[in-house]
Parts: C-alpha cells; sequence; structure tokens
C-alpha cells in the first residue's frame, strides 16, 4: 500500500501508467507509483482521516487531497453554491495539472452518493465546472459511479432534495453514470457472499469489482479490446439515456465454491443476467404486468467485460443464443437494435473474484430508480418541508418546479 509494485509479471506492470503517475526512484528502492486520483470533501476530518489512515493513507499525494472545514450540512445547496465554488477552482487546477500530465486523455472517473450534501452538490458543482473546460478540448468522457438512494429508510432526511438535484447534474453534464445503491449491495453481501453483517468496506468492494471489471481493458491487453468511448458508443443509444446498471457474476460464497465450475461462461452469464446480481435495486427481467401499468424490462444496449481465459468464439456463442429468438431472454432485447451486446476480454482474471464477468446495460428497468426519487420528492415537497434550507443557500423558489 505504499505505492511500489510488487511481482514479477511484466504485463501487470505494462499499462500501470493508465491510472498512476511515476513518483520517485531514490537508489536501491523500488519505484513508487502515485494514484492520478483526487480526493475532495466539504468536511476535512473526514479526508484527513483517510490520509492519516496507515494503510492506503500514504498512497495519495497530499495536494490533491482537497477539502474545507465548512461542512455542507447535508444540503446540495450549499455543497453546490456555498461552499463549493472555491473547492471546485481548486479541483479544477489540479485535474488540469493531471491532465497535462497524459498522453491519451480518456475520461474523468467520479465515486460519489447522491444522498448527502457533498456528494450531490459538490459533485454537480466539479461535474459542471469540468464539462466548461474540457468540452473545448476534448472527447473526454465524463464516468461517474454514483450511490443512488436505496428503497425504505434512508439516514439522511434531506436525501429527498439532494438526490433529485443531482440527478440533473447528473444528466446533464456526464456522459455515463453507472447505478449502485446500498440496499442491493447489501443483499449481494449477505445473500450471495453470505457475510452477516456487511459494513460499508464490503458494499465498497462491490463497487470497486464493477470499477475493477470496466477498466480492465484499459489497464492490461487483452485478445477483444475496448476502451471508454467504445462503451460510450455501444451503451448510449440515445442520447441522455446515460443510467447503466452491472450485473456481477460470480457471486459465490466460499461453501458453495465447490459445487460450481469456475470461468463457464453459460454459467456465468445466467448469473449476471439475475436481478439478485445487479447492484442496484431494480429488475431487468422485470416481465412487466399490464393489469396494473408495470411497463416490460428492455436491455436496450448491453457490454459484458470477461476476465480471464475465456475463448471469443465461446462468449459469442453464448450471447448469441441468448438473444436468438425462442430464447427465454429473447422478449427482453428489442427487434430494434439487434445484437445490442458487445463485449470485450481481458486475460488477466480479477484479483480475488478469479474469471468473472461485470454485466453492464442499459435496461430500461433503471427507471424504477427514478420512479422512488420522484416518489419521495413528491411526499416531502408536498409540505415544503425544509425548502428554507436550500433557499438559505441560493436554490430559489422558481427552480424548484423545475427540478
Ligand atoms: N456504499 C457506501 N455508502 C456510503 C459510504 N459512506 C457513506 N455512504 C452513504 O452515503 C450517504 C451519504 O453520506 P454522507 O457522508 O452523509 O453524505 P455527504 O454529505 O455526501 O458526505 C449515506 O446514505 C451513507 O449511508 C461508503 O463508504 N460506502
Ligand atoms: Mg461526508
Amino acid at each position: 500500500m505504499r505505492g511500489e509494485f510488487y511481482g514479477s509479471d511484466r504485463v501487470l506492470q505494462e499499462h500501470i501508467d493508465v491510472f498512476f503517475n511515476e513518483g520517485s526512484s531514490s537508489k536501491g528502492k523500488r519505484t513508487r507509483y502515485v494514484p492520478r486520483a483526487i480526493l475532495m470533501d466539504t468536511n476535512m476530518a473526514d479526508l484527513a482521516m483517510i490520509a492519516q489512515d496507515g494503510g492506503v493513507g500514504d498512497l495519495y499525494r497530499p495536494e490533491n487531497i482537497i477539502g474545507n472545514d465548512e461542512s455542507s450540512g447535508n444540503c446540495y445547496a450549499k455543497a453546490f453554491h456555498t461552499e463549493g465554488p472555491d473547492l471546485a477552482d481548486r479541483a479544477l487546477e489540479t485535474v488540469r495539472k493531471e491532465v497535462e500530465k497524459c498522453n491519451c486523455l480518456q475520461g474523468v472517473q467520479f465515486t460519489h452518493s447522491t444522498s448527502g450534501g457533498t456528494g450531490s452538490g459538490l459533485t454537480g458543482l466539479v461535474l459542471k465546472t469540468l464539462r466548461d473546460y474540457l468540452d473545448k478540448s476534448s472527447k473526454c468522457i465524463m464516468q461517474t459511479f454514483t450511490l443512488a438512494p436505496a428503497p425504505g429508510v434512508s439516514d439522511v432526511v434531506l436525501e429527498p432534495y439532494n438526490a433529485a438535484l443531482c440527478m440533473q447534474d447528473l444528466l446533464e453534464y456526464c456522459d455515463q453514470v453507472f447505478l449502485f445503491d446500498n440496499q442491493a449491495m447489501s443483499e449481494i453481501c449477505t445473500k450471495a457472499l453470505e457475510k452477516d453483517m456487511p459494513k460499508m468496506t464490503d458494499l465498497n468492494s462491490v463497487v470497486a469489482q464493477c470499477m475493477s471489471g470496466i477498466t480492465a481493458c484499459l489497464r492490461f491487453t487483452g485478445p477483444l479490446n475496448s476502451d471508454l468511448r467504445k462503451l460510450q458508443t455501444n451503451l448510449v443509444p440515445f442520447k441522455n439515456a446515460h443510467f447503466l446498471i452491472n450485473g456481477l457474476a460470480p457471486l459465490t460464497a466460499e461453501t458453495s465454491k465447490k459445487y460450481r465450475m469456475t470461468g463457464n461462461v453459460l454459467d456465468l452469464a445466467q448469473q449476471m443476467f439475475s436481478k439478485d446480481n445487479v447492484t442496484v435495486k431494480c429488475d431487468p427481467l422485470n416481465p412487466g404486468d399490464q393489469f396494473h401499468g408495470i411497463l416490460k424490462a428492455r436491455f436496450l444496449a448491453s457490454w459484458g467485460s470477461w476476465r480471464g481465459s475465456f475463448q471469443t468464439k465461446e462468449v459469442d456463442q453464448v450471447l448469441y443464443d441468448i438473444q436468438k429468438s425462442g430464447s427465454r431472454y429473447d422478449k427482453f432485447f428489442p427487434d430494434w437494435i439487434p445484437n445490442s451486446i458487445a463485449s470485450n476480454i481481458c486475460r488477466i482474471p480479477a484479483k480475488h473474484v478469479g474469471e468473472s464477468v461485470v454485466f453492464t446495460s442499459n435496461n430500461t428497468a433503471v427507471h424504477e430508480v427514478f420512479d422512488r426519487a420522484i416518489k419521495n420528492w413528491d411526499q416531502i415537497y408536498k409540505s415544503k418541508s425544509y425548502i428554507h434550507v436550500f433557499e438559505q443557500d441560493g436554490i430559489s423558489t422558481q427552480d424548484w418546479p423545475h427540478s
């Protein structure tokens, strides 16, 4: 965790500069690699906790840790309008420096939540700031890994407002939004991985597994390659329809590993389509119900990121069989986008998980996430409660109906 590379496999080190800058390498010591990452918060104490962490603290460049002590008070408006601008300027300057060190900028990735004030407001502002700066010079892809509100109880009262305002920013300034929620990820940890009380770190590992799958092809060479722009072309058939869901496979508890053949393409494919393996609460195989006005779910476009020694032919055949007429999945693929599943294969299996797949899809079932957000908004907005908190920080009453 000190940013040093251990190992003898050249392949692992070949593209290390995709996510790391090379640091100093004093005589007799290993080269240090510094993550090309910026950590931001309106609560410096939280950032200090990371910086002082015995494990990862030493990894990050201190200049790339940007924060103040004002706190967003759980309010989007405070983070976006009051505390954010100064931080966003500092972030822009840091991003500029990092971008200048890249020889082929593909994109910028964000990880954030939408429930609190900082994750929603500060992310919205930084997205907007970067969009203004980057648009002029490049085809940079803005990718976010977004924690959406989970169904059921929430630990933030203002969540309905924060989430709705942030979703507006994600719609306007982003190219790809990968959705997650803590309930879906907790269920993955308890049901599939048999962890009794999943901790935040367990949930974050699920997010990390998705991020790792999606970027594997940038980091390692493989027989079927991809990059963020290919992902963009394939996954977003309509402008603005860029809210994506992820299915992970395999999700197998230690106790049942021995009953499962590793690296079986069909078995992995069956799992990655299952709603139990999706990292946000929605049903990608919802058959619909005309009587209750529930729409049938459809895969508009999808992408499988395979990791392991899979044969291209075998993967293609399984995906073809899934979409062909007569298959039980056929009805979830619209006829007007034929062959809508693209794939990439990376030879290096995922660390800890092994031969695996991350299945990203642009599925219409994602509307369930927005329906929940709208319902929660309507409920709290009806009484106009807490609106003054947002008005204090520059969101006027006229903006509300629009949001
Ligand atoms: N999965 C996951 N969720 C988190 C983590 N930290 C916070 N959350 C959730 O994110 C939401 C907002 O968190 P909070 O820190 O209050 O918001 P902030 O104002 O954006 O800093 C809450 O619903 C938390 O449960 C984390 O490390 N992992
Ligand atoms: Mg926080």
